[in-house]
C-alpha cells in the first residue's frame, strides 16, 4: 500500500523555486506563494483594464472615419481589443481573481490601467499613432511578456502580440498615406505624434530606481526586462521609423549614442506620469465614467445569461435523472 503525504509549505516552496529556476512556466494547478498569486491578479487586471478602456479613444473615432475601408479596420481593431481584455480576464480567473470584482475595482477607480489611454484623441491622425506608437510599445513591452513565468498568461500573450503587430503596421501605414497627402494633413501627422510621444514612453511604467515591483517580479520571471530597458528598446526602434515617416519627434536631446549603441533622449516629466496614474489626467474621470455606464447598461444581459445558464442546467439535471 503506497502512503500519500501532503508536501508540506516549505516543499511547496522549493518546488515553486525550482519551477522558476529551470524556466518552465507555472500552471493553475500548482501552489504558488501567496505575493506570486497577487503580483500576477494585479499585473493582468491592469492589463486587461488597459485593453478595455484602450478600447475609448480610438472607438471615438469609428462614426467618422474618412472611408468605409478605415472603418472596417478600426471596428475590427478596437474588436481585437476587447478580445484581448477577455482573454486576460480569463487567464486572472485561473488565480483565483472573481471577474465581477475585477471590474468593480476598475469602475470604481481602486485598480489601474495604463496611463497612455487618459490622453483625448482630437483627429483622425491619433487613430494611426495610436497604432504607430501605442501599439509599438505595447509590443515592445509584451514580446517578452510571451516568455512570463505564469503559463495562461505567457500563451495569451502570444496570440495578443500577433494582432498588436497587425494593429502596429495599419497605424504605420495610415499615417504613410497621410503623410503622402496635403500639407494638412502632415501637420495632423506630426502634431498627433507630439502629443503622442512622450506619453508613450511613459507607458514603460516609472524609471527602475522608482519602481517597486520590478526586482521581485524579475526574480520571479514575471517581467523578463526592466522598465527602462524596454523604454530604450522602443526609442531606438522608434526613430528610425519617424525618419522614415518624415515626422519629427518632439525631443530636441534625441541623438544618436555611438559610444552606448542606442539613443540618447531628453528628461521624461515623471510628475505627469504620476498624476496621470492617479486619476489626474485629461480624460480618467471620463474613461472611468463611460465605461460604469457601459457595465450598468449591460446588466439586463448579465441577468439573462445568467437566467439561460440555469435553465439549462435545470433541463441537463431533469434529462439526466429520467
Ligand atoms: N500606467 O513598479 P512598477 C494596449 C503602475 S494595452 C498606469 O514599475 P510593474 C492597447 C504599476 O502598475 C497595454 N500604471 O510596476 C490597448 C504599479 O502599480 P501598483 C497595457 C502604471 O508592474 C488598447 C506602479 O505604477 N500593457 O496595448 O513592475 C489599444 C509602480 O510601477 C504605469 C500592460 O499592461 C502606466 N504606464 O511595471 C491600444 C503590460 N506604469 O499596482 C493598445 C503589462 C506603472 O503597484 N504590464 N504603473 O500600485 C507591465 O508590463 C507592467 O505592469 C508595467 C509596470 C511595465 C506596466
Amino acid at each position: 500500500m503506497t502512503m500519500t503525504t501532503t508536501p508540506s509549505e516549505e516543499e511547496l516552496h522549493e518546488r515553486f523555486e525550482d519551477t522558476i529556476a529551470k524556466d518552465r512556466r507555472i500552471e493553475p494547478r500548482d501552489w504558488v506563494p501567496e505575493g506570486y498569486r497577487r503580483t500576477m491578479i494585479r499585473q493582468i487586471a491592469q492589463h486587461a483594464h488597459s485593453e478595455i478602456i484602450g478600447m475609448q479613444p480610438e472607438g471615438n473615432w469609428i462614426t467618422r472615419a474618412p472611408s468605409l475601408r478605415r472603418k472596417a479596420i478600426l471596428l475590427a481593431k478596437v474588436q481585437d481589443e476587447a478580445g484581448h481584455g477577455l482573454y486576460l480576464y480569463s487567464a486572472a480567473e485561473t488565480l483565483g481573481a472573481d471577474r465581477d470584482d475585477l471590474t468593480d475595482k476598475l469602475i470604481t477607480g481602486r485598480q489601474k490601467y495604463s496611463s497612455i489611454f487618459n490622453y483625448p484623441t482630437s483627429t483622425f491622425a491619433d487613430v494611426g499613432v495610436i497604432g504607430w506608437l501605442v501599439d509599438g510599445a505595447a509590443i515592445c513591452n509584451q514580446v517578452p511578456l510571451c516568455r512570463s513565468s505564469y503559463g495562461p498568461y505567457a500563451r495569451a500573450m502570444i496570440r495578443i502580440c500577433k494582432e498588436e503587430s497587425f494593429h502596429q503596421r495599419q497605424g504605420y501605414e495610415l499615417l504613410m498615406t497621410m503623410m503622402r497627402g496635403t500639407p494638412e494633413q502632415r501637420e495632423m501627422v506630426q502634431d498627433a505624434t507630439n502629443r503622442f510621444w512622450w506619453p508613450s514612453l511613459m507607458m514603460f511604467g516609472p524609471p527602475d530606481d522608482d519602481s517597486p515591483n520590478t526586482a521581485q517580479s524579475m526574480a520571479w520571471k514575471v517581467k523578463r526586462h526592466t522598465n527602462d530597458e524596454l523604454r530604450q528598446r522602443f526609442v531606438d526602434m522608434t526613430v528610425p521609423q519617424a525618419e522614415a515617416l518624415g515626422v519629427t519627434l518632439p525631443d530636441p536631446d534625441l541623438a544618436w549614442n555611438a559610444e552606448r549603441g542606442h539613443y540618447d533622449f531628453g528628461r521624461i516629466d515623471w510628475s505627469e506620469l504620476k498624476q496621470v496614474i492617479s486619476g489626474g489626467g485629461p480624460c480618467n474621470a471620463e474613461r472611468v465614467a463611460r465605461r460604469r455606464h457601459a457595465h450598468e447598461d449591460g446588466a439586463w444581459v448579465r441577468e439573462a445569461a445568467a437566467a439561460h445558464a440555469r435553465k439549462n442546467r435545470e433541463r441537463e439535471r431533469k434529462e439526466a435523472v429520467a
